[in-house]
């Protein structure tokens, strides 16, 4: 009867009940009852259990390396000066160009939907909120937040502590987003002894690379977090943004747009975390990726429920120095061992209402911290 009133009810409201079932509920870390929080990563766990479908093409082991390889093959080639410090991205790529929101809220359905048919997972994708990890909004230190801990998250940082990262002068890439990731092994939580099977990015020549396995690095930069992922300081900041394509380039700080400049909320969720997630390639071997995404993704969501034509709003160069554009049919490109390359308008509809998607989900706006 429930079931029926609720029906009902979407009819009234809306006719996008039509174009998406029951749409999944995304919510915040904190918001997952401890056995919810344990069932996610129980099945973050089994894809690293599950044979690779990527052999015949990248030297990956499990599920999860098909995921992981398929991140930095996409992210393509990058340019370096004659110290070797990473200065930009060649592209064409999907961080810094149109395809990034989009590509990224892909991955994150197709990651999700293998959580729940590969490992049997009945919930939806956590999302990480860092925003309520950071002093204005009176949360914990960075440090200390839920999301590390060794029982109910992710674990913490490496044993021996973080190392400072700095800017070489003259690039806009602090040390240690190419190579060998800084930081050391995470001693506590659920992927403590996970080996890494592929080598951190970039690929060189392109190809992908894989070693006997190492470990996962974390190296917390609390510091960079506290400046670059607050809410009211930056990203109210990047919302307020009404065109595409200064919104999509709001997250990496690169708008002229008002936006102070530094690592923005993409890069901040990312080298404030540190050791593997600083790599742009393979940063996505942190199972923190997929809910510092799934925020980042939250907050595209939020700007598109700004308007009706928000929902559609697309643009961005197809390379990351600016050229070339992207428009709604412009491919997404995945690995065909992991998901279809399709047109970016198939995503952009996180509740598909015209038809054009398939994409069914929502995020948890309201939770009780
Ligand atoms: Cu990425």
């Amino acid at each position: 009867m429930k079931q029926i009133i609720l029906s009902f009810l979407l009819y009234v409201i809306g006719s996008w009940a039509a174009g998406c079932g029951e749409p999944r509920v995304r919510k915040e870390w904190r918001a997952l009852s401890p056995s919810e929080k344990s069932a996610y990563i129980s099945a973050v766990n089994c894809l690293w259990t599950l044979p690779a479908k990527g052999s015949a093409v990248f030297p990956v082991e499990t599920r999860h390396d098909d995921f992981a390889a398929m991140h930095v093959n996409a992210t393509g080639p990058a340019a370096f000066n004659s110290q070797g410090d990473l200065i930009g991205l060649l592209g064409p790529g999907i961080h810094q160009v149109g395809v990034f929101l989009p590509w990224h809220r892909y991955l994150l359905w197709v990651y999700e939907t293998a959580l729940k048919e590969e490992c049997g997972y009945q919930g939806a994708q956590p999302y990480w909120d860092w925003s309520l990890d950071v002093p204005e909004n009176g949360g914990a230190q960075f440090n200390a937040s839920p999301i590390f801990d060794p029982v109910t998250g992710f674990g913490g940082n490496g044993a021996n502590g973080s190392v400072p990262v700095t800017i070489p002068p003259g690039t806009t890439f602090p040390t240690g987003l190419a190579g060998t990731p800084l930081g050391s092994c995470i001693d506590d939580g659920p992927f403590a002894n996970k080996l890494l099977v592929l080598d951190p990015g970039p690929p060189p020549d392109g190809i992908l690379t894989a070693g006997t396995g190492r470990c996962l690095k974390r190296n917390f930069q609390p510091g960079l977090v506290d400046g670059a992922l607050a809410w009211n300081a930056n990203v109210e900041l990047v919302l307020n943004l009404t065109a595409y394509v200064n919104f999509t380039r709001g997250f990496d700080a690169l708008t002229g747009s008002g936006i102070p400049s530094g690592p923005g909320i993409h890069g901040g969720g990312h080298i404030g975390v540190g050791g593997e997630m600083a790599n742009v390639w393979s940063s996505i071997n942190d199972p923190l990726f997929y809910l510092h995404h799934g925020n980042l993704d939250r907050i595209w969501a939020l700007w598109q429920k700004k308007s009706p034509e928000n929902i559609y709003a697309h643009g961005g160069p197809i390379y990351p120095n600016g050229t070339g554009v992207t428009t709604l049919d412009s491919l997404m490109y995945m690995s065909e061992f992991v998901a279809p390359s399709l047109p970016i308008r198939t995503v952009q509809d996180t509740l598909n209402r015209n038809g054009e998607g398939f994409l069914c989900y929502v995020y948890e706006e309201v939770y009780g911290l």
